[in-house]
């Protein structure tokens, strides 16, 4: 019987001239914090250590770079992998990645209790356009700055938990969990920097965006019989809203918590991985009810193809 106590450390704003430091300090705390209520595993947003810098178009490749991690841990985050190490508690969280044959990655990784890292994941699923658009209100240049992810969807057994990440956008992709429920995933972390507002349709408000963010997050959960905690960074950065919502949802789709604000905010829930078997064995036990012989579109087509 596995159970650990789960930490959502939702991040406020992070502005262009905030220090990678004081984001670290920041961490720290939330960190600090968590430990002291028990938590053995937090979860950081995506792009957790920089302001989102895709909603300003740079031309200069230089200047894009100083958003991107050349190495993990490093200089910056080295403190935060030290203390996560004395205090016991594993972390994710995400970062503008920079390998060292100069690709670019929304990246996320994973470690266990003694601060080594486990996982990496990169970003699949990239949002908005890759050449400045004129028409927006403002821009979401995630495919001019990221390639797309080339690690898949992979699963490590941490701690003893069967763990999977998953980024922003790949929440509302129900491939992206059923990857990682085909390998009994039963914790997946999802970091997100979600806009408040459309940049195409300024009428979609912030309640529409809080409402698909938790059905996307609580549908993923439940048809895959798996933990998911889906964490923000929020608040207002530089002019440009990003919504909160952070929530941990149980196997059942039911969510266990819930951040209230859009400032650095802890959300704590136990879990019981023990919950995700029934689901697993029952309604959605993949072996005796999926029907793969109809399902070859998903991953032959990409796109809808209309000839009725
Ligand atoms: N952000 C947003 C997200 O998927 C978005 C982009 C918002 C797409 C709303 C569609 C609707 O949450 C990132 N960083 O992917």
């Amino acid at each position: 019987m596995t159970r650990m106590i789960i930490a959502g450390a939702q991040l406020g704003a992070i502005q262009k001239a905030d220090s990678r430091q004081a984001v670290v300090a920041r961490m720290i705390d939330l960190m600090e914090q968590a430990a002291a209520r028990g938590a053995e595993m937090i979860v950081y947003p995506e792009l957790a250590l920089t302001t989102f810098f895709p909603r300003w178009y740079m031309p200069d490749w230089n200047e894009v770079d100083t958003w991107f991690e050349r190495e993990m841990p490093n200089g910056a985050t080295q403190p935060l992998f030290d203390r996560a190490r004395e205090l016991g508690v594993a972390m994710t969280f995400g970062y503008a990645e920079l390998t060292p044959e100069g690709r670019h990655f929304n990246t996320s990784i994973l470690t266990n209790r003694k601060g080594e890292i486990v996982g990496k994941y990169r970003k699949v699923h990239l949002p908005g356009h890759d050449e400045y658009d004129t028409t927006r209100a403002f821009q979401h240049l995630e495919k001019r700055y990221f390639e797309p992810g080339d690690l898949g969807f992979n699963v490590w057994r941490n701690e003893g938990v069967i763990m999977g990440m998953a980024i922003c956008n790949d929440r509302r992709w129900p491939e992206t969990y059923r990857c990682m429920g085909l390998q009994g995933v039963e914790l997946i972390t999802i970091g997100y920097n979600t806009p408040a507002v459309n940049s195409q349709m300024s009428a979609e408000g912030l309640e529409k965006r809080l409402f698909h963010s938790d059905l996307s997050l609580q549908s993923g959960a439940y048809q895959n019989a798996t933990y998911v905690v889906g964490v923000a960074k929020a608040g207002v950065e530089d002019g440009h809203p990003l919504i909160g919502g952070s929530i941990i949802v149980d196997p059942d789709g039911f969510v266990l918590a819930r951040a209230e604000t859009e400032e650095d905010e802890l959300i704590l829930a136990d879990c019981d991985f023990d919950k995700c078997a029934f689901g697993k064995s029952t309604i959605f036990d993949f072996a005796r009810h999926r029907r793969i012989e109809h399902y070859g579109r998903i991953t032959s087509q990409t796109g809808a193809i209309i000839d009725v």
